[in-house]
């Protein structure tokens, strides 16, 4: 991969789904990253796109009375326009129906058959039509699609495979050779613990014409259709011969090929790390540098929805809350890979108090004092050039560096939540800084330590500004320009050093533009949300009298009451057996004594082996009702931690305890 390039992806959505958080999430995360590639001074290019082929498609088209393609094309612009509201950056939005992506899915397809890579077989399996996946007998549960529960339909007919049983060694030792492949390990464990446990087979990538025609004719069959997987996953190949900024650069040779990074949700990590990745082994691609699958947004607890009608827009919420308050809301709540759950009032909490008070207020106080004390003016101290007073040191010399410096890998593993803590290390340090020196003593009578708090701030900001550009880029331009400066993205990119000028770039403290600095105020940055007036609001629209509870509820949604607890039964138990569930790399099924034997089948394969479970005491909750996973019952449920990083930790009493010990 070119140092001086980077090329992010996101999944290609399908055009038929309305747009939700979920997929804004991906979305801006790519935006972040490719914000703060362009910021580095690399050629950026950033692909978006929509899935339009398909069963899905050609049916919701039918029943309105279109073809498949006017319904998709009426439908993309529901992303185009959400990206647009959202402040996507994105470089090129591309169609599985482009002419050029069929074009180069033709060829390639073409050269897969030609090189014995594809073969034509009779089938026979299990189909999820929602899914539009087929699943062997071992995996479908009770006649249920494993992954999304509705029943599956028995299918015989002649279709075409790729042969990808034949790279499941490669693969699995490409993926042990290069940690960071898939991101979180939590993802890569669990993508070994399935590679490693299970034979892999080979792809269906067709389907008979008289079945689906709503997918790319295979040049060699006109029989036949090849679409999703097998068409949508090179997508990430084909935009890198039309769609890239130069494109002349794709002919020559390999300038934009392999991706940097394709971001996606942990849904479609198998087809990603295993399909797509085979199939760039057939064809003998390079291999991109890495696959982040983050986790799934859930709201107020619920999986999103249609019929539970919990759909949370994007685009609403950006206009109640400003688009960069959401974004930064959803990279602040949750580590990104982990689990999150949405709620609006969460959000607001956010919003009230890491940005309008500790940021927006800092800003407003800062300029409202150089207004009042310097006429608007910064006065650079004349020490400060070569020797950095302690605030700016901390500043300089620690928190900077940690974040910038590509060591701490911050960035290149997608920590998002621990770039901005150290972000709001320097916000929270300028705000003490205030708070201590008193600048509105100072004024009175030390007018050059004024000068030097005052600049400190206004470094301390600047600096902020430029950190969190990629999370908030219309507020950190906003910043910019309220501390004097014209443009951050122009200036940060104009000050990056070139090989033989060395030219001060703008994470240095003695940077400044050359012109007159001239400091003033604009809009706040973020206007508070008052939680009082919208409880009543809501109450009002409850119907049920307003005000009353408003305190009990400020301290959170999640209280519950001890009679709640009470009715969560916690026992000590000894693990007696563990075994792995077959076929899954997360599962364990465990034989607990609690007083009496239970069997419980819990996700922790990924950090636990059957070895480290057997004479374990654990804690268990006993009175849940029984489910199936993966068609094992479970008895109850064991208590872990989760770290950062996923990896879970068990919970053990402390002491010795008997099993059966009840727990209050
Ligand atoms: O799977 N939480 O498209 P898709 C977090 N066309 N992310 C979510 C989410 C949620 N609740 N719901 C959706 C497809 N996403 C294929 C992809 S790629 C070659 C083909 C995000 O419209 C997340 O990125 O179902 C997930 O992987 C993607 O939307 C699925 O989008």
């Amino acid at each position: 991969m070119a140092e001086d390039r980077f090329y992010i992806t996101t999944p290609i959505y399908y055009v038929n789904d309305v747009p939700h958080i979920g997929h804004a999430y991906t979305t801006i995360a790519a935006d972040i990253l490719a914000r703060y590639n362009r910021l580095q001074g690399k050629t950026v290019f950033f692909l978006t796109g929509t899935d339009e082929h398909g069963q899905k498609v050609e049916k919701a088209a039918k029943e309105k009375g279109r073809t498949p393609q006017e319904h998709a094309d009426m439908l993309v612009d529901n992303f185009k326009s959400l990206w647009q509201k959202l402040n996507i950056s994105n470089d090129a939005f591309i169609r599985t129906t482009d002419t050029e992506h069929v074009k180069t899915v033709q060829g390639i397809i073409q050269l897969l058959w030609d090189n014995g890579e594809i073969e034509k077989r009779q089938y026979s399996g299990w189909y999820c039509t929602p899914d539009e996946r087929f699943w062997t007998e071992k995996e479908i549960i009770e006649g249920n699609c494993p992954d999304c529960g509705r029943p599956v339909d028995e299918i015989e007919e002649e279709n075409y495979f790729f042969l990808m049983s034949k790279y499941q060694l490669r693969l699995i030792r490409h993926i042990e050779d290069n940690p960071d492949f898939i991101l979180p390990h939590t993802r890569r464990n669990e993508v070994l613990g399935f590679l490693k446990n299970n034979e892999l087979g080979d792809l269906c990538i067709t389907r008979p014409k008289s079945r689906l025609s709503w997918g790319i004719q295979l040049p060699f069959d006109e029989e036949f259709v090849t679409y999703v997987w097998f068409d949508a996953l090179l997508n990430y190949f084909s935009a890198t011969r039309y769609l890239v900024p130069h494109p002349e650069q794709a002919k020559e040779g390999d300038f934009w090929w392999p991706a940097d990074h394709h971001l996606i949700g942990k849904d479609i990590l198998t087809t990603h790390s295993v399909y797509w990745i085979t199939m760039l082994m057939a064809l003998k691609f390079p291999l991109p540098g890495n696959i982040f699958a983050h986790g799934w947004w859930t709201v107020d607890g619920k999986k999103m929805s249609k019929s539970l009608g919990n759909v949370v827009d994007p685009a609403e919420m950006a206009e109640k809350f400003g688009i960069d308050a959401f974004r930064y809301f959803l990279f602040r709540e949750v580590t990104f890979g982990l689990d999150g759950d949405f709620s609006e009032r969460a959000l607001i909490r956010r919003l009230n108090t890491e940005l309008a008070n500790d940021l927006g207020n800092l800003l407003s106080r800062f300029v409202t004092m150089v207004g009042k004390y310097q006429d608007h003016q910064i006065k650079i101290p004349s020490g400060d050039r070569t020797e950095l007073n302690p605030f700016a040191r901390e500043i300089m010399c620690e928190t900077l560096p940690a974040l910038n410096d590509i060591q701490t890998e911050h960035w290149s593993k997608l920590r998002f939540n621990t770039i901005l803590d150290y972000i709001w290390n320097i916000i929270r340090a300028a705000n003490n800084h205030i708070a201590q020196k008193e600048p509105w003593k100072l004024a009175k009578d030390n007018q050059s330590e004024l000068n030097r708090v005052l600049f400190n701030v206004w470094n301390a900001l600047r600096l902020t500004a430029v950190s969190l550009y990629p999370f908030m880029p219309d507020t950190c331009e906003n910043i910019w320009k309220q501390l004097g400066l014209h443009s951050l993205v122009e200036e940060t990119i104009q000050s990056i050093p070139t090989t033989s000028e060395q030219i001060p770039s703008v994470y240095e403290w003695d940077w400044k533009p050359d012109y007159a600095i001239k400091v003033s105020k604009g809009d706040p940055l973020f206007p508070r949300v008052d939680t009082n007036k919208r409880d009543k609001k809501e109450k009002k629209a409850e119907g049920s009298p307003a005000g009353k509870d408003n305190k009990t509820k400020e301290a959170g949604d999640n209280l519950i009451t001890i009679h709640d607890f009470a009715k969560v039964q916690l026992k000590v138990g000894r693990v007696i057996d563990a075994q792995r569930v077959e076929g899954s790399s997360k599962l364990i099924r465990l034989q607990v004594d609690t007083g009496e034997i239970r069997q419980i089948v819990a996700g922790i394969g990924t950090s636990y082996s059957p070895d480290d479970l057997r004479g374990k005491s654990i804690i268990v909750v006993t009175n849940l009702k029984p489910a199936k996973l993966m068609g094992v019952e479970s008895q109850g449920m064991l208590l872990a931690a989760t770290d950062s990083e996923g990896v879970l930790s068990i919970l053990t009493p402390e002491k010795d305890v008997r099993q059966g010990a009840v727990i209050r």
